[in-house]
């Protein structure tokens, strides 16, 4: 059965952008539920260990260059089916490749600097909130 939490990221892109408001707008109306959020900003070697999946892919440097440029907000949402939910409502890596309307295709500016992060399972929504958040922190 899928699980009911992911975990996502609004990128430093989005940050810069003043896209944080319009993100997190989407998110609500999309009904999901906040249940942890923090405005924080990863040092290079955190963006690397949460990245640590990618180390090798070419773009590997780069996203963790990217990931550590400036602030970010990291939270944990809630909703039925979440993680699938989710990853339709940002969209396609690539935002040339996004369906209309979704966070993607509204905010991001390449496939590299692309203004949100959703969790791709279960499994890793768990990792990677866990990796943000002491449980004391999710309400
Ligand atoms: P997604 O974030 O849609 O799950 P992944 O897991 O394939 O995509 O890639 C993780 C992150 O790595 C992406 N969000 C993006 O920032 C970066 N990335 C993926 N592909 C490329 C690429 N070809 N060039 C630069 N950065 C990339």
């Amino acid at each position: 059965m899928a699980g009911n939490k992911t975990f996502t990221m609004i990128k430093p892109d989005a940050v810069r952008n003043g896209n944080i408001g319009n993100i997190l707008a989407k998110i609500n109306e999309a009904g999901f539920r906040i249940v942890a959020m923090k405005y924080t900003k990863l040092s290079a070697e955190k963006a690397g260990e949460f990245y640590a999946v990618h180390k090798e892919r070419p773009f590997y440097g780069e996203l963790c260059e990217f990931m550590s440029s400036g602030p970010i907000v990291a939270a944990i949402l809630e909703k039925d089916n979440a993680v699938e939910d989710f990853r339709k409502l940002i969209g396609a890596t690539n935002p040339a490749e996004a369906a209309p309307g979704t966070i993607r295709a509204l905010y991001a500016t390449s496939i590299g600097e692309n203004a949100v992060h959703g969790a791709d399972s279960d499994e890793n929504a768990n990792i990677e909130g866990n990796f943000h958040f002491a449980s004391t922190e999710m309400f």
